[in-house]
């Protein structure tokens, strides 16, 4: 009997420890590892490119992210021409920012017709990038882009450096695998230097998985 009084303490103890823990988890955001800046573009054309880009919000906890998520139009709701970027705080949805001048983009453009998986690829982009999917090639990540366009919707994850071969085909094979893309469908990286200075309709790709 003599022992089973202290017991009987420490449990009662352990259980205050407990509920104590389990109110800070109420309280307690889990953090990211990066902070994010979500930006919005709106097509004016009366306007520069520079200027109709709009930063929305900053993040850097997943209770965060999915507030902002839940807060804003999915990308099927956007009129034609607008865009929303993705990119890690610091960095501006840009070819000129000193982060993104030497990278360039893994692309990928959707059917013409307003295309039915957008919403999903777009959110599936967004949780690669937030949650740090591609390992140690992550830390090239810079961000990502949804193009809403009557020509076919584009998603692109942008990189630092169009020459670090093995983080990109790193993120574009994992990036593939996310979307669940079929087999035969093929997926290109560009540099943005050439996206930039390209004159017709299309840019080459470096690489392609
Ligand atoms: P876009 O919005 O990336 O693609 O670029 P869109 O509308 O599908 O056009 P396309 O050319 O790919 O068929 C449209 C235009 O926006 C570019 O030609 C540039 O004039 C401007 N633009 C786009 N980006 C990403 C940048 C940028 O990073 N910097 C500057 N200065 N202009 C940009």
């Amino acid at each position: 009997m003599a022992t089973s009084e202290p017991k009987a303490a420490e449990t009662e103890d352990q259980q205050t420890d407990g509920q104590v823990l389990a109110n800070a988890e109420q309280y307690i955001k889990h953090p990211l590892q990066n902070r994010w800046a979500l930006w919005y573009f709106k097509n004016d054309k009366s306007k520069s490119w520079t200027e109709n880009l709009r930063l929305i919000s900053k993040f850097d906890t997943v209770e965060d992210f999915w507030a902002l998520y839940n807060h804003i139009q999915q990308p099927s709701k956007l009129g034609f021409g607008c865009d929303y970027c993705l990119f890690k705080d610091g960095i501006k949805p840009m070819w000129e920012d000193d982060r993104n001048k030497l990278g360039g983009r893994w692309l990928m453009t959707l059917n013409k017709q307003r295309h039915n998986d957008l919403d999903r690829y777009w959110m599936e982009t967004l949780l690669c990038l937030v949650g740090e999917s591609f390992d140690d090639a992550s830390e090239d990540v810079c961000g990502a882009v949804v193009n809403v366009r009557p020509k076919g919707d584009k998603i692109s994850i942008w990189t630092s450096n169009c020459q670090n071969r093995e983080a990109i085909m790193t993120i574009g094979q994992l990036y593939k695998d996310r979307l669940n893309l079929p087999m035969k469908a093929i997926i290109g990286y560009q540099s943005h230097d050439d996206t930039s200075s390209k004159s017709g309709s299309t840019t080459k790709n470096m690489y392609s998985v």
